[in-house]
């Protein structure tokens, strides 16, 4: 079944705030679960007991995925394999043989995560369109491995938001402009923008991210999603399209905290071509994640607030986000955790530090290199930055120079990689104000689990040091919230009915933990019922059982 951009009439355009009411068509007396809310469990029971199969699924999500995507632009690519994939999955299972949860179930994985077959891997660039890998990335080999079926590819911010000053959230090359679907041209945020809007709307089980500095998490936060940012170390790196050795991580984002910690199950472990994968405590041995969803997570624990973060970064938080946070403090207060203050005391310090900037500048100078050397085929003969500034500065759809290349010319000026002398010392200082000036020295010094911030606020420390932060749905922005557009004009930063999330942020490889916690406030406030996307797709299952 195909549907065109002229497939918008069918579209169900909700009227933003409903209370929550789930439709499931009944066939014959039973009630196929509706796409949009369907965990892995409810899949995981139809497919057991041959409701459904993996090729309806496939199917159903495709549709759906087709409904939608002259709007939103979140898929790039759609696997052309998917359908004989989920029949392979179906065949294994009708005698007998389920590789685990994941069996025969749907994933969306963001267009910088390489895999081996028909898809390309392009981080939405023409440069890439058409290059070969030597194969599947760890990840695609894990997701394969525990039987979840490769969708297809989303949509992102160009090189995960790495090239221009002056370009928006979600918009590529190749895949055009990701909206989000939660207010007509809502700014998706990025850079794992089309894993965002697809997870949330349903066209796939869940999607996965890739996160610098905020990638998975703020994508999350805006899509009413949880996200999952794992230590940087925890799932490999091989051939994902790079930015930074030392911050880049992969990691999921889901509509439930089980559904998410169901998927890092899968991706998570140590890998032989990523060498960071080695500091995986225990001897790489990756503790259950799904079975640490537990409801009084919250019990004796102690949960840090980081009070000056709110002080200092208070203007950048608008009060219907700020009224939200201090309710879910008192919520997870009365769940049963001691709340303390938990300030990061280099943040006033960090306000004025650029050396960020410098560490992620000299790793892309030398992981694209190492990335554009690992191809099998590169279609342009690309061996650098400078090669790839050159290259889209002449090709006229990488919408150059409307879209700028700013931060390439400004690392190529500075001109030295992460083999240099003077990376270190710049390296040093990320390591303290993320570390003991930030929220690893404040997690040790008041004896917390974890950590609290509005998600708005969260990503930039963690990523500093490569520690964990789990994000969660916390409210959304009230119906006369003033539109505001973003600095270029081309997408809708805020507005009524745009989610927020909050932000858990722990100890590095403590994942297990950061998810108890995230489930135990899930559950207590079930935040993404409270509002709906103004878009969705109609396509169910109940269209496509034979
Ligand atoms: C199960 O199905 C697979 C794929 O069709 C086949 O290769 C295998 O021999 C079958 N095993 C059994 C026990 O029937
Ligand atoms: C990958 O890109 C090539 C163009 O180089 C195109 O022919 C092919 O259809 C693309 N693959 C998919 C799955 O879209
Ligand atoms: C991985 O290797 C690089 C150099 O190849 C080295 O700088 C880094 O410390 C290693 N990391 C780990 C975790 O072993
Ligand atoms: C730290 O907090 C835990 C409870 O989370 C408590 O059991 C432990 O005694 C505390 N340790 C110190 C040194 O205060
Ligand atoms: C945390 O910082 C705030 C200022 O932003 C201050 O009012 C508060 O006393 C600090 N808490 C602790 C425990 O130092
Ligand atoms: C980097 O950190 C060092 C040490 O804290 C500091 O002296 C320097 O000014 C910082 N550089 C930039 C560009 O912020
Ligand atoms: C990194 O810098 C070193 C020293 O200048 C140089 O030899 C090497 O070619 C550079 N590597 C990349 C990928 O730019
Ligand atoms: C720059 O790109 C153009 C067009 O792609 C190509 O003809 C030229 O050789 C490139 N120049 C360099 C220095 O790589
Ligand atoms: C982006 O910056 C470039 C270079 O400064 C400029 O030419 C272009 O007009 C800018 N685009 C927008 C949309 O502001
Ligand atoms: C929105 O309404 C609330 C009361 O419901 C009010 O407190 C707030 O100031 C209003 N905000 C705007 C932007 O009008
Ligand atoms: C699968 C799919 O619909 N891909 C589309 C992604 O967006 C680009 C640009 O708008 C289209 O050309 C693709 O067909």
């Amino acid at each position: 079944m195909r549907f065109s951009t002229a497939a918008a009439a069918l579209l169900t355009i909700a009227s933003g705030v409903s209370a929550w009411s789930v439709q499931r068509p009944l066939v014959k007396g039973y009630a196929f679960p509706s796409l949009i809310d369907a965990t892995l469990d409810d899949l995981v029971e139809g497919l057991e007991s041959g409701r459904f199969t993996s090729v309806d699924l496939v199917k159903a999500y495709s549709a759906r995925i087709h409904e939608v995507n002259g709007i939103l632009h979140m898929v790039n690519e759609i696997n052309p394999d998917a359908l004989s994939i989920a029949a392979d999955a179906d065949a294994l299972r009708a005698n007998g043989t389920v590789l685990g949860p994941l069996h025969g179930i749907p994933i969306l994985i963001k267009d910088n995560i390489a895999t081996d077959d028909k898809m390309n891997n392009t981080a939405g660039s023409f440069a890439l369109l058409g290059a070969k890998v030597p194969r599947d990335s760890t990840i695609a080999a894990k997701l394969r491995k525990a039987g979840a079926v490769i969708l297809g590819k989303t949509n992102l911010s160009q090189w995960a938001n790495y090239r221009s000053a002056n370009t928006t959230n979600g918009w590529t090359a190749y895949g055009g402009q990701t909206f989000a679907a939660y207010y007509p041209n809502q700014d998706p945020s990025g850079s794992s923008s089309g894993s965002g809007v697809s997870s949330s709307l349903g066209l796939a089980l869940a999607a996965l991210g890739t996160e610098t500095s905020g990638s998975i998490l703020a994508p999350s936060d805006v899509n009413n999603l949880v996200g999952i940012k794992p230590t940087v170390g925890l799932t490999s790196r091989y051939l994902v399209i790079p930015i930074s050795e030392h911050q880049d991580t992969v990691g999921p984002m889901a509509r439930t905290v089980k559904d998410a910690a169901h998927l890092l199950q899968a991706i998570a472990g140590p890998d032989p071509m990523d060498n960071y994968t080695r500091a995986i405590p225990d001897r790489g041995k990756i503790p259950n994640y799904v079975a640490a969803c537990k409801y009084d997570a919250f019990k004796g624990a102690r949960i840090g607030v980081a009070r000056n973060v709110l002080d200092i970064w208070a203007e950048m938080i608008d009060p219907p986000v700020l009224a939200a946070f201090n309710e879910a403090v008192k919520e997870i207060e009365a769940a049963g955790a001691t709340i303390v203050d938990a300030n990061f005391t280099g943040f006033e310090a960090f306000q004025n530090d650029k050396n960020e900037t410098l560490v992620l500048d000299a790793d892309f100078i030398s992981n694209l290199a190492n990335y554009f050397s690992e191809l099998t085929f590169n279609p342009y003969g690309l061996k650098s930055l400078a090669d790839l500034r050159n290259f889209t500065h002449n090709f006229k759809a990488e919408d150059w120079p409307e879209r700028d290349t700013a931060i390439w010319d400004n690392a190529l000026k500075e001109g030295w990689n992460n083999t240099d002398p003077r990376f270190w010392k710049a390296y040093q200082a990320n390591l303290y104000y993320g570390g003991e000036g930030g929220i690893l020295g404040a997690l040790e010094r008041t004896n917390t689990s974890a950590v609290l911030l509005p998600t708005q606020l969260s990503p930039t420390i963690p990523a500093l040091v490569g520690a964990p932060v789990v994000t969660v749905p916390m409210g959304f922005y009230p119906a006369n919230t003033t539109v505001r557009l973003d600095d270029f004009g081309g997408t809708v930063a805020s507005g009524p009915h745009i989610p927020f999330g909050i932000s858990f942020m722990g100890p590095k490889f403590c994942e297990a933990d950061l998810i108890g916690f995230a489930y135990a406030y899930e559950q207590r406030t079930h935040h993404r019922h409270d509002v709906q996307p103004y878009i969705v797709p109609n396509m169910e299952l109940a269209d496509f059982v034979s």
